[in-house]
């Protein structure tokens, strides 16, 4: 039996959306965040790091998104629905799965910590200094990284309906969460290309079928 341990409004929404276009049957274990925002103490009884997604698959336990779609595609997608089978398409999916993580994700997740400065556990009288030095940060470095990366991402869905070229793939899925995350946290009037291409996504009724399941995709601190 398949199992998904999901984090409520996380990255493990995307695992699930893996499953419904899979048409396999899972089961959710759902985890409510703490009051910091991060996972309770139960997911580390699951895996070392206590993060989401975790998939649990008759015994062998999988954590890292792009790890388990990968492993997903690979055991229960033998035609490559979704996954170019080889070529330059092949290899656009393989950058995007690991782009969604290893680049986009940290300016994403610094744009969150800063959110959440003048809430840090700290004297209050030291809290305008942290307000300041995020407000520091975000204009000096974050702002220019965030809207390079926005420019990247659109400018290639301009010239494709996909993050791997001309079909739907693993990376589409892979990409969904910075993207909700970019669109929240960025001013977003420009990025038509990328609104458009989430939007297609929504359509999908296995997109539709797992919100139902694992709730709303959306990113801590913005809903
Ligand atoms: N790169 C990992 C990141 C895992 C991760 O940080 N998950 C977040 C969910 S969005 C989490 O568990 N946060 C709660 C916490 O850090 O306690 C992946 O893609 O699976």
């Amino acid at each position: 039996m398949l199992i998904v341990h999901h984090l409520d409004h996380s990255r493990s929404s995307r695992i699930i959306w893996m499953l419904e276009e899979l048409h396999l049957p899972y089961e959710i274990v759902h985890y409510p965040r703490e009051k910091t925002l991060l996972a309770p103490p139960a997911l580390k009884r699951i895996h070392p790091l206590g993060k989401a997604p975790v998939l649990e698959d008759d015994g062998q336990v999988i954590a890292e998104s792009g790890a388990i779609l990968e492993y997903l595609q690979e055991t229960y997608d033998a035609d490559d629905h979704l996954r170019p089978a080889s070529g330059p398409a092949r290899q656009q999916c393989r950058f995007w799965l690991h782009y969604a993580e290893g680049s986009l994700m940290p300016p994403l997740l610094i744009a969150l910590v800063l959110s959440r400065l003048g809430k840090a556990p700290v004297p209050w009288l030291l809290r305008p200094v942290g307000r300041a030095l995020g407000a520091g940060v975000q204009r000096g470095w974050l702002n220019g990284q965030l809207a390079t990366h926005a420019a990247f991402i659109n400018d290639h869905l301009a010239r494709h309906a996909y993050f791997a070229a001309d079909s739907f793939s693993i990376a589409d899925i892979q990409m969904s969460y910075p993207i909700v995350a970019l669109l929240a946290r960025t001013n977003h009037d420009e990025l038509v290309h990328v609104r458009n291409w989430w939007l297609r996504m929504q359509q999908r009724p296995a997109y539709q079928q797992a919100v139902k399941q694992g709730g709303p995709f959306d990113v801590p601190g913005t809903s």
